[in-house]
């Protein structure tokens, strides 16, 4: 297996590029090596710009739910390109996409499109801080929810002070605005919002964590997350940009039986094209401009080429709903990687929550983002290369997760248990 070509393109790009990438994950950096240049991609599969083809277990980072080029998306982009690729003026697709999504969110009276996941979380904070004239926000470690300043804060010297900016170039005074609280931690939340309640505008919660690997929430958390919002008047903001029409067609609220105040949609609402959503009460929402004082706007916002690849999208899921055939395929999957870690001797823990899953190198169940932290990433990065070699491409990070499509047939997944089977093979001997 060659990949020679990838390696002349990642110099190249690193001339103009910076790192090469336009997302830092994609450059390697936590599994090392070289990032794989793709050339083409079908179902299930990628393809390298060496020919090589690998089984995809990161479809876009969770878009490619059907898996690549689903023939209803193509046949709607192709469709829609003829008439035109952008407009900056109202059109029907994005109607149509809006009401496919209220349809399966009623939490969401009226939304937004954008055209990412940062865009839609970033506007629904500054909502949420106009609504409540509140300043302060809560998010939970090791949670992503996209690079906007009030977001890219890592937790302070402890859960009461002020967060400390995660990324430089965010301004401190800035994130002390944001409170970070461990994941999954009920007491923590109650004495934070004991001493603070009345100052917190809104909590982002990604209701089924996907950024710290996949780690479910307690029903405890979630019900008691619930409860202080309300009871406090801050405002509840689920970020289920990823797991939205993911876990569900009504995503993870749907799960839990949460209506939060407000969604933030992306990945697969955009079937792949740079698409992010939020909406939720009409009461907040009409906040937003041009009906009210919050501004907030997208020279590419409501792209109709990208609204009709996600009318064409969701209206495939709602009517073959293949939720329960994908969770039950990717139940049976993170059964065999047990199995088979065990046989080897191999610690892991497979965290999995409908088409979500994640291979944590950890010999203890992980709760948490101190938990996940604890993994051994370093046999994680081996992990990916022995599999890379074996023709399957899993999320080039311990902290991702990794996502089953439709596409990935009995047929697929034997071939893929086959290559994990060996790869794990390989750590043991090594
Ligand atoms: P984008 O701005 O990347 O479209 O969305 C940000 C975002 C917001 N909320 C959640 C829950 C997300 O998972 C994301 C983006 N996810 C990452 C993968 N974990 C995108 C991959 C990347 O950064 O390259």
């Amino acid at each position: 297996m060659t990949t020679e070509k990838s390696k002349q393109l990642f110099k190249i790009a690193q001339k103009h590029l910076v790192g090469g990438v336009n997302s830092p994950v994609r450059a390697f950096g936590a599994v090392g090596g070289d990032p794989l240049f793709i050339a083409k991609a079908h179902g299930a599969h990628i393809e390298d710009v060496d020919g090589n083809k690998y089984i995809d277990f990161v479809g876009s980072w969770g878009p490619m739910i059907l898996g690549h080029n689903p023939p209803v998306v193509m046949d709607a982009v192709r469709k829609q390109i003829e008439n035109g690729t952008s407009f900056g003026a109202p059109c029907e697709p994005e109607v149509a996409l809006a009401q496919l999504v209220k349809e399966a969110f009623p939490s969401i009276d009226l939304l937004r499109f954008t055209s990412s996941g940062t865009e839609a979380t970033m506007s629904a904070l500054r909502l949420a801080r106009a609504q409540t004239r509140r300043v302060r926000i809560v998010k939970f470690e090791g949670a992503y929810h996209g690079h906007s300043d009030s977001l890219l804060v890592a937790a302070g010297s402890g859960a009461t002070t002020f967060g400390v900016p995660s990324s430089a170039g965010v301004p401190e005074f800035l994130a002390q605005n944001t409170w970070v609280l461990p994941y999954n931690d009920p007491q923590a939340l109650d004495e934070l919002f004991v001493k603070q309640g009345p100052n917190i505008a809104a909590v982002i919660i990604e209701p089924v964590c996907g950024n710290m690997g996949v780690v479910k929430p307690t029903d405890e958390f979630l019900n008691l997350l619930t409860k202080l919002c309300k009871r406090h008047s801050a405002l509840l903001i689920f970020d289920e940009v990823m797991t939205g029409f993911r876990l569900g067609w009504g995503g993870a609220q749907a799960m839990f039986g949460i209506k939060p105040d407000l969604t933030c949609l992306g990945k697969i609402i955009g079937a792949g094209f740079p698409v992010g959503a939020f909406g939720g009460r009409k009461d907040i929402m009409e906040k937003l401009a041009p009906l009210g004082p919050v501004y907030q706007a997208g020279t590419l916002s409501g792209n109709p080429v990208a609204m009709s690849a996600g009318v064409a999208l969701l209206t495939e899921l709602k009517k073959s709903r293949p939720y329960d055939r994908l969770a039950q395929a990717t139940q049976e999957l993170a059964s065999f990687l047990r199995a088979i870690a065990a046989e080897k001797k191999i610690a892991v823990q497979v965290n999995q929550v409908g088409s979500m899953f994640t291979i944590f190198f950890n010999d203890a169940p992980v709760t948490n983002y101190l938990d996940a932290t604890a993994s051994n990433t370093q046999r994680y990065g081996r992990f990916f290369h022995e599999l890379l070699q074996r023709g399957v491409y899993l999320p080039p990070s311990q902290y991702e997760a990794a996502f089953l499509s439709l596409a990935h047939s009995p047929t697929v997944i034997d071939t893929a248990e086959k290559a994990f089977a060996s790869a794990f093979e390989a750590l043991r001997k090594r």
